[in-house]
């Protein structure tokens, strides 16, 4: 008996196999629902416009916008960058690329891979915003570290793409153990962070109104490495799958480049694989400050620890109803040049900033925030807490006394 394969059947098969290796979803039936639907959606779109495009007289050869992607799959295009009536089009054509709210085994939009994805401006995805909406992402947005590094374009991009999700208490926001869908800047509310130890989920951490998380999935395609649980009504604000590894996993790859031969040379960071040092380099944001700026506050909460690029930082102590040093009670107890790192003392002990830092001169300085600090670090918490005890030396050779240095009042 012989079986005919119906024509179509292989590329069919292949193009699905392609998407399904390039992907990795977690859950393979929807993947299937998902990319099969948008394979029929496209075909019927790919009909009407062929249909519309001969209706108008359209001059043979001209594409439609959004139209002309061939075997890709649909994508948002710039709704502003044409006419309404084109961007209406797009509407039409637009099967739901990313479901914002739907975990990794819809993000099926991401059937290429983004390390060789082109710049190309038909793959760019915009959500409209309010000018309040606008303006609470771009004050949200402002410290991420990992948005730091980018040029203006690269960052009005991201901003367009990113979208607003409002969680109500108690909501998982992320599951540990889940495919990556987006990255998340937090716009307000307070959040848990849990990880599983030995089956039991253990709170590690807070995000207090501020802050983002969720890129580890998606910068090195592995499950969500925590539980992140809203612990009150907040907003975040999401960037897909797809937008963040063209554009933020791209960047890494030249801060990368940039920082790798430098944070190789930190003696403090020895006791790190040079896997882990990469993903240091990975996470960190480079901030640039004025000579005189404040970079941290003594007394104030800590979320970040700071590594000198460039320029000097001064580290200034105030210690109340001190006379015996400068007129306001404040004293130089340290300076900072390239390589050496200040900030880590809050983190380590938990408590609020032993001194004040400021510039001298422009100063740059690589930031990495207080989850990356505990979860990277850990190796070099030695070399950190001998230095700290130093500090406890210093202290009392400086002051004749013993303090909690972590106290500014004392
Ligand atoms: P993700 O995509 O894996 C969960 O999804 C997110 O939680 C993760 O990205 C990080 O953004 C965030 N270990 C792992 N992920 C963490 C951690 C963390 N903290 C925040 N996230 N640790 C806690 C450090 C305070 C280490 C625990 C051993
Ligand atoms: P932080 O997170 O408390 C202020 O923020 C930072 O100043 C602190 O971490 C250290 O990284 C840095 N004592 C306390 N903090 C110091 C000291 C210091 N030097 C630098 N920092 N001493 C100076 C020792 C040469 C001892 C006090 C006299």
């Amino acid at each position: 008996m012989s079986i005919s394969i119906p024509a179509g059947l292989t590329e069919l098969l292949q193009g699905f196999t392609v998407e399904v290796l390039r992907s990795q979803p977690g859950d393979l039936l929807e993947f299937a629902l998902q990319y099969f639907g948008r394979l029929k959606e496209e075909a019927a779109a790919a009909k009407a416009a062929a249909a519309e495009k001969e209706a108008s007289g359209r001059k043979a050869g001209t594409p439609a916008p959004g139209h002309d992607r061939g075997s890709q799959p649909p994508r948002r295009a710039p709704p502003d960058a044409r006419g309404d009536v084109e961007a209406e089009k797009d509407e039409v054509l637009e099967t739901p690329v990313i479901n914002r709210f739907t975990r990794r085994a819809s993000v099926c939009a991401e059937a290429y891979n983004p390390d060789e994805e082109e710049d190309d401006a038909e793959s760019r995805i915009i959500h409209p915003k309010t000018d309040d909406q606008r303006n609470r992402l771009q004050e949200a947005c402002k410290d991420i570290l990992l948005f730091k590094n980018l040029d203006p374009e690269q960052m009005s991009q991201v901003l367009d793409a990113m979208f607003e999700k409002l969680v109500e208490g108690g909501e998982h926001v992320i599951d540990q153990g889940d495919d990556g869908d987006n990255f998340y800047v937090i716009d307000r509310g307070t959040y848990d962070i849990y990880v599983k130890c030995d089956g039991v989920g253990r709170c590690v951490g807070t995000y207090d109104n501020r802050g983002s998380f969720g890129e580890l999935a998606l910068m090195y395609n592995t499950p969500r490495a925590a539980t992140i649980i809203a612990t009150s009504p907040g907003a975040i604000w999401g960037l897909d799958r797809v937008t963040f590894r063209r554009i933020i996993v791209k960047n890494n790859a030249k801060k990368r480049r940039m920082y790798e031969n430098f944070i190789e040379s930190l003696p403090f960071l020895k006791s790190l694989e040079v896997s882990e040092r990469l993903k240091v380099v990975d996470v960190i944001g480079t901030k640039v400050y004025k000579d005189g700026e404040q970079i941290i506050a003594q007394g104030d909460l800590a979320d970040s620890f700071f590594i000198v690029e460039s320029g000097e930082v001064r580290i200034i102590m105030t210690r109340k109803g001190k006379q015996d040093v400068e007129e306001n009670g404040a004293v130089e107890i340290a300076r900072c040049s390239r390589g050496q790192y200040f900030g880590e003392l809050a983190l380590v002990t938990n408590k609020p900033r032993a001194a004040s830092a400021f510039a001298l001169g422009t100063v740059k300085c690589l930031v990495m925030d207080v989850q990356a600090f505990e979860r990277l670090l850990g190796p070099c918490m030695e070399i950190l807490k001998r230095n700290i005890a130093n500090y406890e030396e210093q202290l009392v050779a400086l002051f004749g006394t013993n303090m909690d240095i972590a106290d500014p009042s004392a």
